[in-house]
């Protein structure tokens, strides 16, 4: 299958996952001119215009990041990213990941908004840290996000707070997340995808 990414944006989330569960993919830089890396109009791939897109060797598109973890997850029941559907396990990375897209996520955009004032940016770091304080309290007694295993809501979670360097976030507050961001850090599959990104380590 192929992963159209812009480099270390939420796209990184199922970067990470496809190379935690072992799925075989390529992935393709997308520029912001809505380039493919392969010269291709990103927007005859996907008309949404944003990443990350998943093409499936059938040549179906799939879209939104809150729908692509579960997938990928599920394809490799054996790596754990995902508890077998219909159990509460199953539901509760869904919940994470949904809270995640919906409530971090997008508190993270008008950061990155070239139109954004500063009290727009202002607004949205308190928003994001008083989002993350949820997030805290739930790892106090746990390395990842519902439990012992690094699940696909642990990728995304990763990769958001991987932002709040740049977007001017201060998390040094949060030292339960700020671990988390080390831990996660050290995994193989993000030091991976990372270096296809063309990231720093
Ligand atoms: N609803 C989508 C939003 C994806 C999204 O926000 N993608 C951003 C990167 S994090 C993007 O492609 N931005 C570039 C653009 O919109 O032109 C999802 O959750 O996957």
């Amino acid at each position: 299958m192929k992963l159209y990414f812009l480099a270390g944006a939420c796209s990184l989330a199922t970067h990470i996952c496809l190379i935690e569960a072992g799925i075989a993919h390529e992935a393709i830089a997308v520029d912001r001119q809505k380039r493919t890396a392969d010269g291709q109009d990103f927007l005859t791939i996907s008309a949404k215009g944003y990443v990350p897109a998943l093409v499936l060797d059938s040549g179906e598109v799939l879209t939104e990041t809150a729908a692509l973890l579960p997938y990928v997850g599920e394809l490799n029941p054996g790596a754990k990213l995902i508890p077998v559907p219909g159990t509460l396990g199953h539901f509760r990375v869904v919940e994470w990941t949904a809270y995640i897209n919906s409530e971090i996520h997008k508190s993270f955009t008008p950061l990155f908004r070239p139109g954004s004032s500063e009290e727009m940016k202002a607004a949205a770091r308190e928003l994001v840290l008083r989002r993350l304080v949820l997030v805290e309290s739930t790892l106090a007694d746990r390395p990842y996000l519902t439990g012992s295993d690094f699940t696909v809501a642990d990728a995304y979670l990763y990769v958001t707070l991987s932002w709040s360097g740049r977007a001017g976030v201060d998390i040094s507050g949060l030292p339960r997340i700020v671990e988390f961001l080390s831990r996660c850090s050290t995994r193989p599959s993000v030091q991976a995808a990372r270096k296809d990104e063309g990231l720093p380590a």
